[in-house]
């Protein structure tokens, strides 16, 4: 049969792949992998509550987070990724005072099954009690088994949930739901000039009273204004992130 698929001749591929390679141990091995940490604020007083951590690259080959993801992803190394930002907070995070509050780790989907989550070794582990889990609602968790069971697994250890970036994705939690969890963070698509866009705010007021009915806290994010910030705490959000509080920065930024 022709071979109707990529132009690209498979030996120039399997080259691409190797430099990937390459780039990605280099950037590993050289600590070129850091954890940036973005505070979250009370959105009465602007007090932290926690901080964010977000994983950023130094590596002039891969020289920012989504081009860092694309080749852990092409290089199926994405688990090791994984587990290397989630010891760098770790790190991070048990020396770090009680002042400091929370900490918020992004969790890949296929993160959530990870044995290093509840291995009484891993650094994470051992400061669950200060861990939130974020879990994005722009992935579909439909169709994966034993997400609530898990779920409530990483709880009973010590770990609380949040569902991240709702309002921005599907909805698509299949047997997971944004009431069985400890947070909600609003997408910043709701968030951007809620102000002046009564949909926003009916939306945001919407979500507030069904979280507060079942104890779940709400977190505004990506807030860029004061107007932003003013809208969210009087619709009852609890908690704001964004650029208007502090950019993502080497532990610890303090908010403005
Ligand atoms: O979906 P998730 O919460 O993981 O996204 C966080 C991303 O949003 C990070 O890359 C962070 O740098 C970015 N971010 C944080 N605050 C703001 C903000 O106020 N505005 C915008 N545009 N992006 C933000
Ligand atoms: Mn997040």
């Amino acid at each position: 049969m022709a071979d109707t698929g990529s132009a690209e001749p498979e030996i120039t591929r399997a080259e691409d792949l190797v430099r990937l390679e390459v780039a990605f141990d280099g950037a590993v091995n050289a600590g070129h992998i850091w954890m940036a940490f973005q505070p979250i604020v009370l959105a009465g007083d602007h007090s932290i509550f926690g901080y964010e951590a977000l994983m950023r690259s130094r590596n002039p080959d891969l020289p920012h987070v989504g081009a860092l993801l694309d080749a852990a992803d092409r290089l199926e190394r994405s688990v090791q990724l994984g587990r290397l930002a989630r010891a760098q907070v770790a790190t991070v995070f048990s020396k770090a005072p009680a002042e400091r509050g929370l900490v918020f780790v992004n969790l890949h989907v296929r993160d959530l099954f990870d044995p290093t989550l509840t291995s009484p070794f891993a650094g994470l582990t051992r400061i669950a009690r200060r861990v939130v889990l974020e879990i994005t609602e722009r992935t579909s968790l439909e169709g994966v088994d034993g997400i609530v069971d898990r779920v409530a697994e990483l709880r009973e250890i010590g770990y609380a949930i949040a569902v991240d970036d709702l309002g921005g994705g599907h909805a698509r939690m299949g047997h997971l739901t944004p009431l069985d969890t400890d947070f909600v963070k609003l997408d910043m698509s709701l968030v951007r000039d809620v102000e002046s866009h009564p949909v926003k705010q009916r939306l945001v007021q919407s979500v507030v009273s069904l979280c507060r009915e079942s104890g779940v806290r709400v977190i505004g994010e990506g807030v860029e204004t004061q107007p932003e910030a003013d809208t969210l705490r009087d619709l009852g959000c609890d908690y704001l992130q964004g650029y208007l509080i502090a950019r993502p920065g080497p532990p610890f930024v303090d908010p403005v």
